[in-house]
């Protein structure tokens, strides 16, 4: 853990005066806002890593790069939209500036940016292009404005914060609806000093983009997972406490498994990427995530109570490299596959399969909820939510099957959250029996599902 040198108290009294923090207490629950509802529900989201390094090789840019190298000559947003959408991506995040500094928009307030580039002779605006082709395509879109600026002089200095809002505000009210601002808290060793004015910054967004979920360690409406490698953690809570926490400064393990008391609702997003870098780099074209990979991540994210933010870097042409694209979409097709068909379908119980959050069956400690499931079924893989509007409230359960006449263990498991999905060997049954461990409470179930994995899950 790395130490912060704020004030925690001030952090604190800070956000609950400034409302920014946006959690709301119903009773004894912690409950999340409906923008943070809206984003767990978008599942699967996509990252977009494009910048003067895409023409480097580089993963960080010391700022120093001349604008004229970028210059993606067969640039085309539409076109990987589109390919995001048939791979059932739904929200796009793009890098409007990294830490190099060079922006993908023409700003007032900067040279480093495109329109010193050649490409488009100077008057392109790849984050227009991209908001443009996401609106067009029912996309959502947000982007990433790195705090931490390599080129900009004024940075280290109390105008950088300045320069750095006016940029926030360039990108808030030029191109429409944005759904998610990204902050990041990375900084190199050799980084001046600089102390952000994050409050500043965030109060802005509230202002000017009320629906836009913000990301950092610590918020304020969704959080860091805690690594960069898609593993949310396998107990997950939506709840923390930010105490002492900014972007940049928060403990890994705690973000990863969230904090069962936490007073804030600030669910775990899970950023990681397609390729071992963020950035496209041609000689890693041969380690492009495989498709049972992706689909693993999908269990490790949205499976446990998180969100996948999976990155796939535009090469230097400014499109997608073909393998992404062709497993980005064989994920979808396997994803599909294993759950377009819910093998729970029982008439008694329409509030576990009508997709609907808001209708549940209650459980608790005392009662354990059998399900018939009519004929014999054969499964390999369940699905559990919760009503995350009232809370999150499963800590420990487990699942039995009726073997016979004798009931077995088929899973235990911790946290459900808004998503639950667990892989098990296949069985066949006609009766499950679900018993609450631990809870806060009654648990809202709101959905269960049983459900055969394709085979491409396995190759
Ligand atoms: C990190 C950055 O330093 C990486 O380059 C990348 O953008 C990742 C998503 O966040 O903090």
């Amino acid at each position: 853990m790395r130490n912060y040198p704020g004030n925690s108290v001030f952090i604190f009294l800070f956000l609950i005066a400034s409302g920014i923090s946006g959690p709301t207490q119903s009773q004894d629950w912690v409950t999340p806002e409906p923008r943070q509802v809206a984003w767990q529900q978008l599942e699967t989201t996509a990252f977009i890593h494009f910048t003067v390094n895409t023409f480097t090789g580089k993963e960080w840019g010391d700022g120093t790069e001349s604008p004229e190298i970028f210059n993606p000559v067969d640039f085309d947003a539409q076109k990987m939209v589109e390919q995001l959408k048939k791979a059932g991506f739904r929200l796009v995040v793009l890098t409007a500036k990294h830490h190099d500094g060079f922006c993908l928009w023409p700003s007032k307030y900067t040279e480093h940016s495109v329109k010193n580039s050649p490409w488009k002779n100077g008057k392109g605006d790849v984050v227009r292009e991209f908001a443009e082709a996401c609106r067009e395509a029912g996309l959502k879109f947000g982007f990433y404005l790195s705090p931490w600026d390599r080129n900009h002089p004024s940075y280290g200095t109390a105008d950088y914060n300045e320069f750095y809002k006016n940029q926030l505000r360039e990108l808030l009210t030029s191109y429409g609806d944005i759904a998610e601002v990204w902050f990041d808290g990375a900084k190199g060793k050799d980084a001046k000093n600089m102390t952000y004015d994050f409050y500043g910054y965030w109060a802005m967004v509230r202002e000017l983009q009320p629906d836009a979920v913000m990301f950092s360690d610590a918020g304020p409406d969704v959080r860091w997972v805690g690594n960069e490698k898609g593993n949310a953690g396998a107990t997950c809570w939506s709840t923390i406490d930010t105490v002492g926490m900014a972007p940049g400064v928060a403990d890994p393990a705690y973000l990863n498994t969230g904090d069962r008391n936490g007073n804030l609702w600030i669910p775990a997003e899970t950023d990681v990427s397609i390729r071992p870098g963020w950035f496209y780099h041609p000689e890693e074209d041969d380690q492009v995530r495989s498709v049972a990979n992706l689909v693993n991540l999908y269990y490790q994210s949205v499976g446990r109570n998180s969100l996948l933010l999976l990155n796939i870097p535009p090469t230097p042409k400014g499109l997608f490299h073909e393998t992404d694209v062709e497993r980005i979409l064989e994920f979808r097709k396997v994803l599909d596959e294993t759950f377009s068909e819910n093998l729970f379908a029982r008439a008694n119980l329409t509030p576990l399969i009508d997709d609907d959050l808001q209708t549940y069956i209650e459980l608790t400690k005392e009662k354990p909820q059998i399900l018939e499931l009519g004929d014999m079924v054969s499964f390999d893989r369940i699905l559990l939510q919760e009503n995350i509007w009232n809370g999150q409230r499963m800590a420990e359960f487990s699942i039995e099957y009726m073997d016979g006449d004798a009931w077995r263990t088929l899973a235990e498991s911790t946290t459900i959250g808004y998503k639950r999905l667990i892989k098990i060997d296949e069985v066949t049954t006609q009766r499950l029996r679900i018993s609450t461990i631990d809870s806060k409470g009654k648990v809202q179930l709101a959905a269960f599902g049983i459900y055969k994995a394709s085979a491409g899950e396995f190759e």
